[in-house]
């Protein structure tokens, strides 16, 4: 298994290389940027002033740590939705109210690097009800309620590293799936980084959402080798109740994976029952591992965030639970695996490898059902690849990523080398079209291209290196996005459009699912806030000790109260400003001279609080920060600050 074969030495080098061929690529470009037809193009794309996009698009932000929404086909961005990383702009993770939501067991974490959105299906179609994201580096995944656009929850996950292969999801969002890209010691323990090899471990775990809240807990895990597990995909159709994860680094190395980590010429697709995993969950053939994890849960009545911290882990041994798990061999460290609307065939993006290798649901279970094992790894059962494969796409194209499919018959596969994506029939595999991307294209997306239900009609392209596609920036480039036709017998360019951080990954979905369902205010009167002021007339300052507590309301165009005495160095103050507001697109903004701290930006019906420790005495200004109204620029207030000892009796006060 550990012989060096010329053709993948050589792509290895290409794709180290790969950055530098798009040099070459982007001459090439400059002068193909002529090469579409404008005026089709921009037809295409025009998406009148006043009128709606036809599609919502999420994408991941990467390194952001953030989802951006675009409408398709325009490419407008709609909002930045704040999930793992702290966000000034919406007082994310600085106001009282989000903070537990960045609370993990090694404590507060103000970022992370999310890559997979995916939208919570229901009979395989995407419903709009949520958006799930996973955190790679410190293991959480994220759900956020499409009908606010706003963080729910975010659940930490225990026994893992590196959660890349996350959250994909089943056809009714029964699970969505995290695995492990980086194996750790399991339970994590203090030892040689040498002994990873039988040692280090993967978990997959199964995070179940309740149907009604979409509250997220971790059902189970499934214990695995030490491999890296890259991306999964749901079963769907016939192959409802499977999940398949793909791996690389069967070699278990631990150092210059670039080299170890590709010397098999085949590595795995792990087939998960989880079924029968569910089976053995209810007869109690699990382990409890202690681990701690902490679930962070956005109550919308209260409008704050509570953490939950669990202790304790379900665990199955898939050398224990026969029937769980499967390996199929698949060259060559693959990285997407994708499953087509039907079920029936599985893709394995070998990105190491040339051609792209699909497998056969029926022909798995056909040769699991014969017991006709090649080999085993660990106890879990390799099948034979001639078993199982039933077709290979000889692509032309170098580097392939990720797959997705247009409800027709037809799969679109990105080429991270050769810069391109290729058009492709299911069960012929003939190649059909193909288009360069500009350049080194990651991911794709088709709306619902992972779905039972592609809408087929665009695809987006979404490109790891933007070089000459833009007015230069500085050493620093946007991310790009490319949208074609996908219509025709022919991808068509359109446009391009640039992205916030990475987008390694993006959904989309019509946008009138999700439109229907969207809130346009918070009922004030099922504020449950501890702190809320519903009214003007219980606008007070209460002080005990050295903690002050400003109940504040904001309404066009003032804050009540205004005036605020009696509070002295070394107090903390905590601003509750509830927006009495009942209008759609009128929140207020409260921000005070000095405060160690982002705004706060309340929505109608919402309350939010600041926190302040002034250091100095004086009299310092407040103000809205979001322009309300004619008389925003009025919208502002006084707070005096005494030194300690110092201060008058409380004033809280719109008058004299
Ligand atoms: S990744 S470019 Cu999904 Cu993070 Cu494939
Ligand atoms: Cu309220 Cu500006």
């Amino acid at each position: 298994m550990k012989s060096f074969k010329p053709i993948w030495t050589m792509l290895i080098a290409a794709l180290l290389l790969a950055a530098a061929c798009t040099d070459t690529n982007a001459k090439k470009s400059s002068e193909n940027k002529g090469a579409i037809n404008k005026s089709s193009a921009a037809e295409k794309v025009y998406v009148a002033p006043g009128e709606y996009d036809e599609f919502y698009a999420f994408m991941s932000g990467g390194f952001s740590g953030q989802v951006s929404v675009y409408g398709l086909p325009s490419g407008r961005l709609l909002k930045v939705v704040p999930v793992f990383s702290v966000d000034g702009e919406k007082g994310y993770g600085f106001n009282e109210e989000t903070k537990p939501l960045l609370e993990t067991s090694h404590g507060f974490i103000p970022w992370d690097d999310a890559h997979h959105p995916e939208l919570s299906q229901t009979n395989g179609k995407p419903d709009g009800k949520y958006l799930f994201i996973n955190g790679n580096n410190t293991p959480r995944v994220a759900r956020i309620d499409l009908s606010t656009f706003e963080t729910a929850e975010i659940i930490e996950l225990p026994n893992a590293g590196g959660n890349h292969s996350s959250p994909f999801t089943t056809e009714n969002s029964e699970y969505v799936v995290a695995g492990t890209r980086f194996s750790v010691p399991i339970p994590q323990t203090d030892m040689s980084i040498a002994d990873y090899k039988g040692k280090f471990k993967g978990s997959l775990s199964f995070i179940s959402v309740d149907p009604e809240h979409g509250h997220m807990d971790v059902d189970f895990q499934v214990l695995m080798p030490g491999f890296d597990y890259d991306l999964a995909h749901g079963g769907k159709g016939k192959s409802h109740g499977w999940m398949f994860f793909t791996t690389y680094n069967t070699e278990e190395s631990h150092t210059l994976k670039e080299v170890n980590a590709s010397q098999n010429d085949k590595d795995y697709i792990a087939a998960i029952n989880w079924k029968k995993a569910k089976e053995y969950i209810e007869q109690g053939k699990y382990k409890e591992m202690d681990s701690e994890y902490l679930i962070n849960r956005y109550d919308e009545k209260k409008h704050l965030a509570e953490s939950i911290t669990r202790k304790k882990v379900r665990v199955l041994d898939p050398t224990e639970c026969p029937g769980v798990v499967y390996f199929l061999p698949t060259p060559k460290s693959p990285h997407g695996v994708d499953v087509d609307p039907t079920g029936s065939y599985i893709i394995g993006n070998g990105k190491l490898n040339a051609n792209l290798t699909v497998h056969s649901f029926d022909k798995m279970i056909q040769a699991i059902e014969n017991k006709s094992f090649a080999d085993e790894a660990y106890g879990i059962p390799v099948l034979n690849f001639e078993d199982v494969v039933a077709g290979t796409v000889e692509s032309g194209g170098l580097g392939p990523l990720h797959t997705e499919f247009d409800g027709e018959g037809n799969a679109y596969t990105t080429f991270f080398i050769s810069s391109e994506v290729v058009k492709w029939k299911l069960g012929t595999w003939e190649v059909l079209d193909r288009v360069p991307t500009y350049y080194s294209v990651g991911h794709l997306m088709i709306p619902g291209g992972d779905s039972k239900e592609p809408w087929g009609k665009y695809m987006v392209a979404l490109n790891k290196i933007t070089k000459d596609r833009y007015l230069p920036t500085g050493p620093e480039l946007a991310h790009s996005a490319q949208l074609y036709d996908i219509s025709g017998d022919k991808m068509e360019l359109i446009l391009d459009f640039p992205t916030i951080g990475e987008p390694h990954y993006a959904q989309a979905i019509a946008a009138d699912i999700v439109m229907n369902r969207s809130k346009k205010i918070y009922p004030l009167e099922e504020n449950e806030h501890p702190h809320v002021t519903k009214s003007e007339a219980d606008a007070r300052v209460e002080k005990n000790g050295n903690e002050v507590h400003v109940y504040m309301t904001t309404i066009r165009s003032h804050f009540a109260p205004d005036n605020i005495e009696g509070i002295e160095v070394g107090d903390k103050v905590y601003f509750h400003v509830t927006n009495l507001e009942q209008d759609w697109d009128v929140p207020h903004g409260f921000s005070v001279l000095g405060a160690q701290n982002a705004e706060l930006l309340i929505m109608p019906g919402q309350t939010e609080t600041l926190l302040w420790e002034p250091l100095k005495p004086g009299v310092f200004p407040f103000y809205c920060t979001d322009f309300c109204s004619a008389l925003h620029q009025e919208m502002q207030g006084y707070l005096r600050v005494s030194a300690k000892g110092n201060a008058p009796a409380i004033l809280a006060s719109t008058g004299d």
